[in-house]
């Protein structure tokens, strides 16, 4: 397994020397954040990340994201255009290195919570998701202050792109995007890069937008719409886990002993509540999921991708990016490498 830890360039305030503190740290996961959706990445904006992290003793290796337009996930007429864009990414990736790339199929929104830095009893702070404050916002009513969501679109723009969407149902953005994937795997073949689909989080629909990457029956059809070992999954278990029917660690093994988790994100969230989660510390005791059964599938499905710590709490009074500190997640990272040695050396 590769360890690997999410950096968002020059004005992260969790530098790559920190980074490379980490033990046992190996990849930077990260993007040009500079360009808007549907454009090329130049090769020299990807050479500087490769340069910058090669100076730490890192590698970078995998990007996360190489976000999909929304023509594309419409299905509109100049999808192709940004289809060869994004296989021109592919390639200009592929020759800075890059094995696997991350990316979403979520209609409009991203990741959604309902707050950003809920106190916990000991003072730490975490993202939550509350439901009903979630139903309660209406994105057309100019309510665009959700954390996750996208601050660029103004209210105008949404109300367009919402209309967009109105045809398109689930079986509709399964075709765009069994569409979009025969439109770019030939090319991630042929460059040796594999595609990595994030789950939608939350995994179930909102605002009346379809989401599809969900549950176990879903990824299943997801994986046979190419059937590739370049066509995979970011197994988050987060996003997945806050749905208590997909039983998570049958699943990590399930799909890793297919070799097609080229990525895996590991977090742990506990259920608070009926579609209400809050984020926790990485160790089992504290959520939901059983991390250690997790890391076990992995272990002996011989996993050799890439695992990168997800979101930890804010904590010892650190401030930046929700979500994304240095501290909670590089206790992730240790814990995670912990477990792994344990099991591995249990197995021998
Ligand atoms: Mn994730």
């Amino acid at each position: 397994m590769k360890m690997s830890f999410r950096w968002y360039g020059e004005n992260d305030p969790v530098t790559l020397r920190d980074i490379s503190q980490i033990p046992a740290m190996r990849s930077v996961v990260s993007a040009v954040y500079s360009v808007p959706v549907g454009e090329v990445w130049q090769p020299e904006e990807i050479e500087k990340i490769k340069t910058a992290c090669e100076k730490h003793g890192l590698i970078f290796d995998i990007v996360e994201s190489v976000p999909v337009h929304e023509d594309i996930k419409l299905g509109k007429p100049t999808r192709d255009r940004y289809i060869e864009v994004y296989c021109q990414n592919i390639r200009n990736l592929s020759k800075a290195g890059v094995k696997v790339i991350c990316y979403n199929f979520m209609p409009v929104f991203d990741w959604l919570r309902s707050d950003l830095s809920h106190v916990n009893a000991d003072g730490s702070t975490s993202l939550v998701y509350r439901d009903k404050t979630v139903l309660g916002m209406d994105p057309r009513k100019g309510d665009l202050s959700l954390p996750g969501w996208d601050s660029s679109y103004t209210k105008e723009g949404l109300d367009v792109l919402l209309n967009e969407y109105k045809d398109i149902d689930e079986e509709k953005l399964w075709e765009n995007l069994s569409y979009f994937l025969h439109g770019i795997l030939p090319t991630c073949e042929e460059c040796d890069v594999k595609m990595a689909i994030h789950p939608d989080d939350p995994p179930w629909g909102i605002f009346g937008l379809p989401r599809i990457i969900t549950n176990e029956k879903n990824l299943d059809r997801f994986l046979k719409l190419y059937d590739s070992p370049y066509n995979g999954l970011t197994f988050c278990t987060g996003s997945l886990g806050v749905n208590p029917d997909n039983d998570i660690p049958s699943m990590v093994r399930k799909y890793s002993a297919m070799d097609r988790i080229p990525f895996m994100h590991i977090r742990n969230i506990k259920h608070v509540g009926e579609r209400d989660f809050d984020e926790t510390a990485h160790k089992t005791e504290y959520g939901s999921l059983d991390i250690y059964a997790i890391v076990k599938a992995l272990v002996e499905t011989n996993f050799d991708g890439y695992i990168r710590p997800d979101h930890g709490r804010m904590i010892w009074g650190e401030t930046g990016r929700p979500g994304y500190g240095l501290y909670d997640r590089a206790l992730g990272a240790v814990y995670i490498n912990g477990l792994w040695e344990a099991i591995e050396k249990d197995r021998a």
